[in-house]
Order: C-alpha cells, then sequence, then structure tokens
C-alpha cells in the first residue's frame, strides 16, 4: 500500500506540482496523531520565552544560574576541556560500557574511595546519557532480570520523569507517602507506615539527597530507620543520586543514605548524574551501577547491561565523560570542582535566606520556615495551582504546576521581585 501510494505521488508530481492538494486528497499517514500537552517542566522555559515582560524570571527548569542570572560554566570544566584539547585526541567509539576510567572515578565518587565495595570488584558500572539514561538503563534491567515483583515504588511526590520512565521500561510504577503538606517537610511516620505495606521483595526508589520537587530529605537517623524498614521487607533499593555535592556543598554528606545502604548490607541500583554539580547539562553524563555479591556476578550483570544497551543507543558519547575523568583523575582540578560545587551550593542556600527576608519585608506572615529548611535546586512553596498561575499571568514569575521554584533561577537582583509577586497572590 505504502509502495503503491508513493510511486502514485510521484507520477502525479511529474504532471502536477501541486503536490499538497494530492496529498490531502488521499489522506496523511499521520492525520490520526493528537497535539500532545507540552512537558510540565521543559514546557514552563518554552512559555517563559514567550513572555515579554522584562522583569521575568523562569524558576521552572533546575538549571543552576550565576546572580546574574546566566547560564554558568564551571572554572574547573574550562580547564579540563583545555587539558584535553591539548592532548589531541581522537573521536573513536567508546566501548559500549563507556569509558573505564569514567566509570571507575564516578562509583568512587559515590560510595567513597575506602569503599569495600569497589575494593572488591562487587559493581557492575556503565556510564549513560546522564541521569535520565541512567534510570532507562536501569529499568531496562530490573525489567529482564530482576526476578520478583516488577513494581517499582516511587515517592509522592517524585521528579516527573520517573513515572514515564519506569512505565517506558514495562514497569509498573505505585508510590508511597513522602511529603506532608501540613509541615512542608518529611512525612516520617506515612513513609514508614506505607512502606510497611509494600509487598515483599519489591522495587523502592529513593532520592539520595536534595529530593526533586520537595528540598526534603530525611536525617541520618531517618534514613537509619529507612535502611532497617527496607531490609526488613526485604525490598531492592534503586537510588537515584542527581545532585551529590549540589545539596549540602558535601560530596560525602550528600551521598550518606546510599554509603549507609551499603554498609547495612543491602545491595543497590545507583544512577549517578553529572548535569548539576559539574553543571555538564547538555554534555549528557552520568552512571548506572548495579552492587553484586562478586566478581563473577558482577561480569554477568555487566554482559547483560551492555547486551541491552546495545540496541538503545549502541555506546554513549565521549566528550562529557573525558570532562568528568579529567577532573576527578587530577588532585588539583578535583579540589578546584570541591569549591566550585560547594559556591553553587551556597549561592542557593543564601538565595534561601533571602528569599524568606524579603517576604517578611512585604509584611507576609505565613510560615515561610521551609524555605530554608528545603535543601538542594527546589523549594516546594506550597502555594496552590490558583496562586502558581497568578504568578505566571500577572507577574511573570514561571514555575512549574505543583508550586515547586527551581532556587537556582533566584538571584539578589530578582529575590525582592519574586519576594513581592510571592506576597501578592498568597496575602
Ligand atoms: N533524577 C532526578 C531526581 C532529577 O532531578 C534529575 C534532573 N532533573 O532536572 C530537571 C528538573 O527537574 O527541572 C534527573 C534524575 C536527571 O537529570 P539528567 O538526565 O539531566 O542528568
Amino acid at each position: 500500500m505504502a509502495l503503491r501510494q508513493t510511486a502514485f505521488l510521484f507520477t502525479l508530481n511529474k504532471r502536477s506540482p501541486n503536490l499538497n492538494y494530492v496529498a490531502q486528497r488521499l489522506g496523511s499517514w499521520w492525520s490520526q496523531v493528537e497535539m500532545g500537552p507540552p512537558d510540565a517542566i521543559l514546557g514552563v522555559t518554552e512559555a517563559y520565552k514567550r513572555d515579554t515582560n522584562p522583569n521575568k524570571i523562569n524558576l521552572g527548569v533546575g538549571a543552576y544560574r550565576d546572580d546574574n542570572g546566566k547560564p554558568y560554566v564551571l572554572p574547573c570544566v574550562r580547564k579540563a576541556e583545555s587539558q584535553i584539547a591539548a592532548k589531541n585526541l581522537d573521536k573513536e567509539y567508546s566501548p559500549i560500557s563507556g569509558s573505564a576510567d569514567f566509570c571507575k572515578y564516578s562509583i568512587q565518587l559515590a560510595l567513597g574511595d575506602d569503599s569495600e565495595v569497589v575494593k572488591s570488584g562487587r559493581n557492575a558500572t556503565v556510564q549513560t546519557i546522564s541521569g535520565t539514561g541512567a534510570l532507562r538503563v536501569g529499568a531496562a534491567f530490573l525489567k529482564g532480570f530482576y526476578p520478583f515483583s516488577k513494581t517499582v515504588y516511587i515517592p509522592s511526590p517524585s521528579w516527573g520523569n520517573h513515572t514515564p520512565i519506569f512505565k517506558h521500561s514495562g514497569m509498573d510504577v505505585k508510590s508511597y507517602k513522602f511529603y506532608d503538606p501540613k509541615s512542608c517537610g518529611f512525612d516520617f511516620e506515612g513513609a514508614c507506615n506505607d512502606i510497611m505495606s509494600i509487598p515483599e521483595k519489591s522495587i523502592i526508589l529513593l532520592h539520595a539527597c536534595a529530593h526533586n520537587p520537595t528540598g526534603v530529605d530525611p536525617t541520618p537517623e531517618q534514613w537509619q530507620e529507612l535502611s532497617n524498614l527496607i531490609k526488613k521487607k526485604n525490598l531492592f533499593p534503586f537510588f537515584d543520586m542527581a545532585y551529590q555535592g549540589f545539596a549540602s556543598g558535601n560530596i560525602d554528606k550528600d551521598a550518606h543514605a546510599v554509603r549507609l545502604f551499603l554498609k547495612e548490607g543491602h545491595n543497590i541500583a545507583l544512577c549517578q548524574s553529572y548535569a548539576k554539580n559539574m553543571g555538564l547539562y547538555g554534555e549528557r553524563v552520568g552512571a548506572f551501577s548495579i552492587t553484586t555479591a562478586d566478581n563473577d556476578e558482577t561480569a554477568r550483570v555487566l554482559s547483560q547491561i551492555k547486551i541491552l544497551i546495545r540496541p538503545m543507543y549502541s555506546n554513549p558519547p565521549i566528550n562529557g565523560a573525558r570532562i568528568v575523568s579529567e577532573i576527578l583523575g587530577d588532585s588539583k582540578l578535583k579540589a578546584d570542582w570541591l569549591l566550585e560545587v560547594k559556591e553553587m551550593a551556597n549561592r542557593i542556600i543564601s538565595v534561601r535566606s533571602k528569599l524568606r527576608e524579603n517576604l517578611k519585608k512585604e509584611g507576609s506572615t505565613r510560615n515561610w520556615q521551609h524555605i530554608t529548611d528545603q535543601i538542594g535546586m527546589f523549594c516546594f512553596t506550597g502555594l496552590n495551582a490558583e496562586q502558581v498561575d497568578k504568578l505566571v499571568k500577572e507577574h511573570s514569575v514561571y514555575l512549574t504546576k505543583d508550586g515547586r521554584i527551581s532556587m537556582a533561577g533566584v538571584t539578589s537582583k530578582n529575590v525582592e521581585y519574586l519576594a513581592h509577586a510571592i506576597h501578592q497572590v498568597t496575602k
């Protein structure tokens, strides 16, 4: 049918230039395709770009900005790039699992230099297309090889892409309580109760630090209890660590939960991203790891992950991995990076205080303590859909519908305007 139609169009085209008219009469192959909705997060940026208000602020997507509201390339990344350029490297394909150096540095960064897991080779690690790719590869591995229920329990709420990623891989998704709208904090009791009722041997997704979208993280004591409970229920912990270093400014502190679970004897899945902590958003560089029982299991798991990756994208891009390896493999550059990631985290912590102060100055009598209690890139403001709508329409402040704002888009220059706008819609 397709061939006949193409041949017919070709003959007609020779005779008549009015192909559109003919295509219309025949009907297009895609006339049944309906318009899809814009992405809940990236769609906000599209709307922001169309706005002509000079005071507009984009607090939608979680991408770091400097205090002038400009995208920020870390100085250590620039140095790494010039060191790499001087090496005059080739552009050959990467192995399916990516750069071996990159994988080694990544798992060491996550688990620590003294990690027993790394020393004994109990990790199957591959380079991925940033954190999203790590989640997607991980989900495909679970779908193919997890021997029990293929249901993943994610916190409520969670990053908007978690459910689509797992569903796209053929997994089922359910949720457990995480956020308490009354306290704008962690619903520890609700989470524990829900986890108690998750069927044994299910998969549980945990945000390692800087929970997205709420900015609410369990305390170390709560992580300990969560670890005990998850062990008791025999659940498989799947960690998403997209913000190591970006939450507190300290890479070890932010990896606390992951390292604790391993110390407590769990085997885990782990997704890492260098988008935020090295500012390598568009380089799309991340890692996926499974910790295993022994070397032999590592080799078997790795072989199967490679078989899954090959038809997906064959092998990952080389540039971002080179930058990460150059930084993590060079003690001077690594020291620079640790300072720079701390500076980014500190700027976010400081604008949280400024936003609270300015809301007070505006005369707001609401309790805004959660702005400074929450951590990482996002603040879950507690604004309802109507207030969000007003912020967008009346003040050109762009944010996601759930009331999440990216603190990275707040600067010392726009914080007063933002506080004024928030007060106007909440008073
Ligand atoms: N996992 C979590 C929890 C994330 O927050 C992200 C990044 N999200 O940032 C966009 C936003 O919410 O505004 C990722 C994974 C994956 O990030 P990437 O694929 O860019 O590494």
